[in-house]
């Protein structure tokens, strides 16, 4: 069955996944030992160590397609049970599951459901990558009077949690991110270093931003009394963001100059295709574009065209067009 392989060629491998990816081969084995799994692959635009695979966790025009998807092993098993289980009603028990296993489709994904606030916050970039990978999810959006009773129950005290199945709640965003995203079809190996570039710098903006807004929050975090007026909050934030968005040189002013930069020509933020690092870029955009932050104007990005221009080009995508489209629809029908 491995006769066609040849070590350097290019085919297509199952990662931990479950999804196919570039791979290439880099040995094979005729050893009995290896019988199971005898061809070796790297991963493309990956660095972890090579893995040894079986053929049906390999797609390649190279390989008998006999191999790629092995003939369900039921029969065998149906003789086995058959003669453990004589009695007839037992055989055609046992022969119907056998025939359901056979011709069974295949498996359902499991349903995700991911649970944040009503707002974008740290959660839309996973909301959007599973749009537009056309993930179906339940965009499950917590109020203040659940999140009093649920807050306990999480495990940091925070959400999104997300849920697969009825497997065990999971949190941190980054996380189901990059989870999802693989999902998505929205994590090209070859991209990797540069969508955790453009994520990092995202993150830089996160934590320029993070102190203004968390001083209207929790001033207790900054040594301030938790009982503090408000508007001697506000004076500290507005003070702050005065710095960040100063021309040339505010952190906030530069950031956004650097992922214009790394944008390039884009059209998306790692090149031709979309990628989680767009899903992590543009909610902070909108964040920040939105005017919502008292200091940081609405027009902050028109210093950047490029930034813009990707920004409504990211709107256009139907997936998310048809997303903003929907949630406007509701918001204005409440
Ligand atoms: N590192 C976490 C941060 C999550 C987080 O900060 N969650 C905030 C909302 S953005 C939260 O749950 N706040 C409510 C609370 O602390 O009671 C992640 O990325 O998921």
């Amino acid at each position: 069955m491995t006769d066609n392989l040849e070590v350097g060629m290019k085919l297509h491998a199952m990662y931990s996944d479950g999804e196919f990816y570039p791979a290439l081969v880099d040995a094979i084995s005729t050893s009995k030992n290896r019988s199971k799994a005898p061809v070796k692959v790297s991963f493309v635009g990956y660095d972890e160590a090579p893995v040894w695979k079986s053929l049906d966790n390999l797609k390649s025009k190279k390989i008998p397609k006999s191999a790629q998807t092995p003939e369900p092993k039921a029969k065998p098993k149906a003789k086995v049970k058959a003669k453990a289980a004589p009695e007839p009603k037992a055989k055609a028990k046992a022969k119907a599951k056998v025939k359901a296993k056979a011709e069974k489709p295949k498996r359902a994904p499991p349903s995700i459901k991911l649970s944040y606030f009503g707002i974008e916050g740290v959660a839309e970039k996973i909301r959007l990558a599973l749009v537009i990978g056309k993930v179906e999810f339940e965009d499950d959006r917590v109020d203040f009077a659940r999140w009093a009773e649920m807050k306990p129950t999480t495990k940091y005290g925070q959400l999104p949690v997300m849920q697969i199945g009825d497997g065990e709640p999971f949190a941190q965003s980054g996380a189901m991110l990059r989870y999802c995203g693989r999902m998505a079809r929205l994590c090209p190996p070859q991209s990797t270093l540069k969508i955790e570039e453009a994520i990092g710098l995202e993150e830089d903006i996160g934590r320029t931003v993070a102190p203004s807004l968390y001083m209207g929050m929790k001033p207790q975090q900054y040594g301030y009394p938790e009982d503090m007026p408000k508007e001697e909050r506000t004076k500290i934030q507005l003070k702050l963001r005065a710095t960040i968005i100063e021309k040339p040189d505010g952190p906030l002013f530069q950031q956004l100059g650097w992922m214009e930069k790394l944008l390039g020509e884009g059209p998306f933020m790692c090149g031709k295709s979309v990628t989680i690092a767009d899903c992590q870029v543009i909610p902070r955009l909108r964040h920040l574009k939105k005017g919502i932050l008292d200091g940081i104007p609405a027009t902050i990005l028109d210093d950047f065209p490029k930034l813009v221009e990707y920004y409504d080009r990211f709107h256009e995508i139907p997936e998310v067009k048809a997303y903003y489209e929907k949630l406007a629809a509701a918001a204005a029908a409440k």
